[in-house]
């Protein structure tokens, strides 16, 4: 039920209620999935009952686990509409694991068998894959080391143990539902646990071929990183202390694969989730046209000295790129059934445009090496090779790799945040010309295969070229004029 801001006002929170039993333990506990997933189970079970609890799990800090302690684990979520907040009390945690604390709590946790599914959403480097080929890093330190050690650290060596502890139980195997903004996540995922099971016990990869599922999903809600400033301000509105809410925009979307392991899932087209058989078109729709965008515009936006995309967007030349990036796009995208592209793209304008919603620039432009592949690469090499338009995606690529070099346009270092941020601050460097940093950048195999590298060296060359010299914003105003 939506709350309006003030009606939770009696500084009582949450669960005079029963809670549910845990059915779901959740890997990678953010932001993003308690403003997401934990409102779509909350939603289906309001609507059709079940056991669908959540743990969470932590992979690194413990700070999420105290800051929802204090409210035993219920938190509220803010959305964020331009017309002002609604607020909501969630309790559907039922407990938080730190990892590192405890990694054999986290396995048991996943393999009791009361649980039928595990979510996750540990970014796109949680899953220790070389992001240009989709396997699995075997050179990983986090993969060495699940390699080695019977307590795993990473994302997939927490699945194949969990695994193998059902199968070694005869219990059935857990859905595995992640929901990382990925091109075919289940698929990819599966490909993952089944490479590192293999690695462990040929027999226990088998089993988890014949019997997991391991559906894709596409997931969408703008959620920025919750500030002290928002803390003290639903601090207010509510009177009620909580270290831990969530802010997110009013908009969410939910695509999964009707998939799961006996089919036991929550009623999630109770809360809305669009269940199908194919998520390929919704998740590369997305991925291309919001994700791409937004990493564009981060990069962009930021060198352009944006603190957040709602402030990029006030820039109607940068706005302009934001609408000439959709039409070098579109042509690269597959409408899911029933969508027109042109009133999804005037869509995600509006989202961009929303000034409730203070997302930074420097959020989203963080681990781009992992991200860019998915979001802009595999548009950019289907243009090329249908001899489409490619000269703001170019631009996007160039502004990049201006980023991660490290200095920005007042000549002020940027803190770049990416497992490959010093590698590509050393790699650009040593190079005296934006040719040659791209060139130089272009060799980093995880991201650019050979021939993308090929193809992509004069263009994105040009691109820099401008961006160096005359900065991004005259670089656009030059492509958009
Ligand atoms: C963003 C996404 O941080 C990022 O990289 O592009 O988190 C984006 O906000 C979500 O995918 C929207 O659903």
């Amino acid at each position: 039920m939506w709350t309006e801001a003030g009606l939770l006002a009696d500084g009582q929170n949450t669960r005079a209620q029963e809670r549910p039993a845990t059915g779901i333990v959740h890997l990678g506990l953010g932001a993003f999935f308690r403003a997401f997933g934990c409102v779509y189970i909350t939603d289906a079970m309001a609507a059709s009952g079940g056991d669908w609890g959540v743990v969470g799990v932590s992979l690194r800090s413990p700070q999420t686990r105290d800051a929802l302690r204090k409210r035993d684990w219920s938190y509220t979520s803010v959305s964020l509409a331009p017309e002002g907040d609604k607020l909501r009390e969630i309790a559907v945690l039922n407990d938080v694991l730190v990892a590192p604390e405890n990694p054999k709590a986290v396995i048991v946790a996943m393999a009791d068998p009361a649980v039928k599914i595990v979510t996750l959403t540990v970014t796109e480097k949680g899953y220790c894959h070389n992001p240009a080929t989709g396997t699995l890093n075997l050179d990983h330190p986090d993969i060495q080391h699940d390699l080695a050690h019977n307590l795993p650290v990473s994302a997939p060596g927490y699945l194949v143990r969990a695994l193998a502890m059902r199968h070694a139980a005869g219990h059935a195997p857990f859905t595995v539902l992640t929901c990382d903004n990925l091109p075919e996540n289940g698929k990819l995922v599966r490909g993952l646990v089944l490479e590192l099971a293999a690695q462990v016990d040929p027999f226990l990869a088998d089993w988890i071929e014949a019997e997991g599922r391991f559906p894709s999903t596409m997931v969408d809600r703008i959620t920025p990183a919750t500030t002290d400033a928002d803390i003290a301000r639903i601090a207010i509105l509510t009177d009620s202390a909580d270290a831990a809410p969530v802010m997110h925009e009013p908009f969410a979307q939910w695509a999964v694969e009707d998939n799961f392991v006996d089919g036991a899932r929550p009623d999630l087209e109770a809360a809305g989730v669009e269940m199908v058989r194919d998520v390929t078109a919704h998740e590369h729709m997305k991925l291309r046209m919001l994700n791409g965008t937004h990493s564009a515009l981060a990069y962009i936006g930021y060198l352009a000295g944006h603190e957040t995309i709602a402030d990029t967007m006030a820039d109607p030349v940068l706005a302009g790129y934001a609408r000439a990036l959709w039409a070098e796009i579109m042509p690269a995208v597959q409408a899911p059934e029933g969508v027109s592209l042109p009133v999804y793209a005037n869509a995600l304008f509006e989202r961009y445009t929303n000034p409730a919603i203070r997302h930074r620039t420097w959020q989203i432009a963080m681990d781009g090496s992992q991200k860019l592949p998915q979001r802009i690469l595999g548009t950019l090499r289907e243009n090329m090779a249908e001899g489409r338009k490619t000269d703001g995606l170019c631009i996007a690529v160039a502004a990049w790799m201006r980023y991660v070099s490290g200095i920005d346009e007042a000549g002020q270092p940027i803190d770049v945040r990416d497992p490959l941020a010093e590698r590509l601050r050393d790699l650009a460097a040593g190079q005296d010309t934006p040719a040659n940093v791209v060139t130089a950048i272009l060799t980093v195999e995880d991201i650019f295969s050979a021939d993308l590298a090929d193809q992509l060296r004069d263009p994105v060359t040009k691109a820099a070229e401008k961006i160096w010299s005359n900065g991004v914003r005259a670089t656009l105003r030059e492509l958009t004029s």
